[in-house]
């Protein structure tokens, strides 16, 4: 087991009142946009029921269960990657070194707002994105035992300007501690790190599965915190932010939802919505969360 980073320094912890209501308190939102602002992430904690979680996580065993029996099933590029499709779930996934990445598709369980568009998470993304922005894919982090801890990475075309390009909001369907290949990110301002002047210096911060000496290297200048997040939690980050998968020490795969949000007008070869939806699937989705996912072609 790896040691903890000590330290609460991003999280707000939402009360049962605020739960109900689905919206933080004036302070609470204050806190966690300057958190969001400054760290490039926070993490709400109980932002969401635990029956919901339990729901996406049973699920989410089955998808799993599929997509492992699916290895040798239709094929689809996606980012230059080659993805497969569950035969049953028609879940697109991908897998490398004992990492999947699993792209569900957005029926129930997983078409709860609660997990689509977090009303306590839409609140900051929507006042950090300024009420620009979509949903570009649902997708999900599976780490099974064997997987190296990962070389610390950023995401979507990072460091290209101090404005916001998106945001990522994980959200953990089972407990995800220091035992099981927490996230470790680095809320240190690496969300802020401009990427002419990294490349200018030689580093590549696109390396996940791969070593990449030189810019582990530069993380190791920083302080880092292996996430501990419960279910009912969930992390909003920057994709600029600095982070890496960790290893799983013990027997069960251990999977975060990831949900890209994006501004409007901006874009990314990896992850779209038709990975997730087709036209009829968005359609059943609650009215309140749709507009979200408007980026479905009709045709598909
Ligand atoms: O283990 C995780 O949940 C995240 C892994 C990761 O950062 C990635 O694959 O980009």
């Amino acid at each position: 087991m790896d040691a903890e980073t000590p330290g609460q320094d991003v999280d707000v912890v939402v009360s049962p009142a605020e739960l109900a209501a689905g919206t933080l308190s004036a302070d609470q939102v204050r806190l966690a946009t300057l958190l969001l602002h400054t760290r490039g992430c926070v993490i709400l904690r109980g932002a969401l029921p635990s029956t919901v979680v339990s729901a996406a996580d049973a699920a989410f065993a089955r998808v799993f269960a599929d997509c492992r029996a699916s290895g040798d099933g239709e094929s689809l590029e996606m980012a230059g990657i080659t993805c497969r499709v569950g035969r049953e779930s028609r879940a697109v996934f991908w897998e490398r070194n004992h990492r999947w990445r699993i792209f569900p598709r957005l029926r129930a369980p997983f078409d709860s707002p609660w997990l689509l568009a977090n009303p306590l998470a839409m609140g900051l993304v929507r006042a950090a994105l300024r009420d620009d922005f979509h949903c570009k894919f649902v997708s999900s982090d599976t780490c099974l035992a064997g997987a190296v801890i990962q070389s610390p990475h950023r995401e979507m075309d990072p460091g290209l300007s101090w404005e916001p390009r998106g945001y990522i909001v994980n959200i953990p369907l089972h407990r995800c501690d220091l035992d099981n290949g927490p996230l470790e990110i680095w809320p240190c301002g690496s969300h802020l790190w401009r990427d002419d002047v990294l490349r200018g210096l030689g580093y590549d911060d696109t390396v996940q599965d791969g070593r990449n000496p030189d810019f582990e290297a530069l993380a190791a200048m920083f302080p880092s915190r292996r996430v501990v997040l419960e279910p009912g939690d969930l992390l909003i980050r920057d994709p600029a932010l600095m982070h890496r998968g960790t290893v799983n020490h013990t027997d069960r795969p251990r999977t975060m939802l990831a949900i890209c949000y994006f501004r409007d007008g901006l874009t990314h070869n990896y992850g779209q919505l038709d990975l997730n939806l087709d036209h009829g699937l968005r359609e059943r989705l609650a009215p309140e969360v749709r507009p979200l996912f408007a980026g479905v072609p009709q045709d598909v």
